[in-house]
């Protein structure tokens, strides 16, 4: 069969090619803030839609006054562009960590269903001034054209975050991703960018915006991507806002080095990053490389804004043996990781912030 991956670089960790799925590799993640299109995770529940810029239009109507129907050009012309730098992540980033402690379908994310890009489009709450929003309205919710078979039924991807997060200036209608129009599989013409919420919130090929009371009944918001009671079957969970996902915890990985890889005895440095719960910055990032004994604190660099992972880094030395590296991250709010996987675990496998840990095999100096 012919697959089609999409530009991305050779070491892209494919899980799936229809619909494509695709993890970052650390090396790339480790490389630079920004994270190239060629490099960026995927995440698709469907196939990617056959895009017509010049027929596309996005509708928003529900509970406003002026329903609107917008082209392109009208996202271009009658509103102001923003850029906004931006990680997202996905609600399995780090699921294979769960999936060792108990079954769990899906794809076995490592800490690489997460990558950074500095998004430029029209903000969100721009557009919703525009439609008048009436005062019943508390969620604004999104459609896109690609059908997930794996909804009950086989539906069009959805989502939908509060009014109060959609009327924040980070909150993006992208049209651009690191300078270029959007790629087809990261959601071209126009995507939902929610920077600091589970990554299936932003919605790509987005065609539809409505004002809403409530939460979305899409299978998207209503039944999956939500944190079920450890004893509950997916199958047979009753849809409601219910452990829903918004907001991602704080979270941290060790980028380099890889887990398994062998390294001589003597000085290395560790890196990796570490993400702020919603709106907050890192405030310490700890390293321990003796199995949790002793900690020492990375060296962070400066995101540009809460909406940016931070990247640390630490040298160690490091002695012959088999190694553990961990490392763990507290923000500005104080949030911290739990330090057990176990607790966390969940049937859909969603929000993995435990303390990671990664294990080396150090040598002999060569
Ligand atoms: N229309 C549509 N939007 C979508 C999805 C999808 O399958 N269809 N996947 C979501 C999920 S689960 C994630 S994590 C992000 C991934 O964005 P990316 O593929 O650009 O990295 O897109 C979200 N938006
Ligand atoms: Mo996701």
């Amino acid at each position: 069969m012919q697959t089609n991956s999409w530009d991305k670089r050779a070491d892209m960790l494919v899980y799936e090619h229809e619909p494509f799925n695709a993890e970052s590799p650390s090396a790339a993640l480790a490389e630079s803030r920004l994270t190239g299109a060629d490099a960026f995770y995927v995440r698709n529940h469907g196939p990617v839609p056959e895009g017509d810029e010049d027929g596309w239009r996005i509708v928003v109507d529900g509970l406003v006054r002026r329903p609107l129907r917008l082209s392109l050009e009208d996202l271009r012309e009658r509103f102001t562009q923003h850029e906004v730098v931006a990680t997202l992540q996905c609600a399995g980033n780090r699921r294979s960590g769960l999936q060792r402690i108990g079954d769990i379908p899906g794809h076995p994310w490592g800490a690489g269903a997460t990558s950074t890009a500095v998004w430029k489009g029209v903000r969100l709450t721009e557009v919703l001034e525009a439609a008048g929003v009436r005062d019943s309205a508390g969620h604004i919710a999104f459609a896109a054209p690609d059908i997930a078979p794996e909804a009950e039924p086989p539906q069009r991807f959805g989502a939908s975050i509060p009014l109060t997060k959609a009327r924040q200036s980070e909150v993006l209608l992208a049209l651009t991703m690191n300078g270029n129009p959007l790629p087809p599989v990261h959601g071209a013409p126009v995507r939902v960018v929610v920077p600091g919420y589970i990554g299936a919130r932003s919605v790509k090929w987005v065609d539809h915006i409505t004002v809403a009371a409530e939460p979305s009944a899409n299978f998207f918001q209503s039944l999956a991507y939500r944190i079920l009671g450890r004893d509950i079957d997916p199958t047979d969970a009753e849809p409601g806002p219910h452990g829903a996902l918004g907001p991602m915890p704080v979270n941290s990985a060790v980028l380099q080095p890889g887990d398994g890889d062998r390294l001589a005895a003597g000085s290395h440095t560790i890196t990796g990053y570490a993400l702020p719960c919603e709106g907050n910055r890192i405030a310490e990032v700890e390293v321990s490389v003796d199995g949790g004994r002793t900690w020492r604190q990375a060296e962070l660099d400066t995101p540009p804004n809460a909406w940016t992972w931070c990247r640390w880094q630490i040298t160690a030395e490091l002695h012959r043996g088999h190694t553990e590296i961990i490392c763990r991250a507290r923000d500005s709010a104080d949030n911290e990781q739990p330090r057990a996987q176990a607790e966390l675990w969940n049937p859909k496998g969603y929000g993995n912030n435990a303390w990671f840990r990664t294990s080396v095999e150090v040598t002999e100096p060569g």
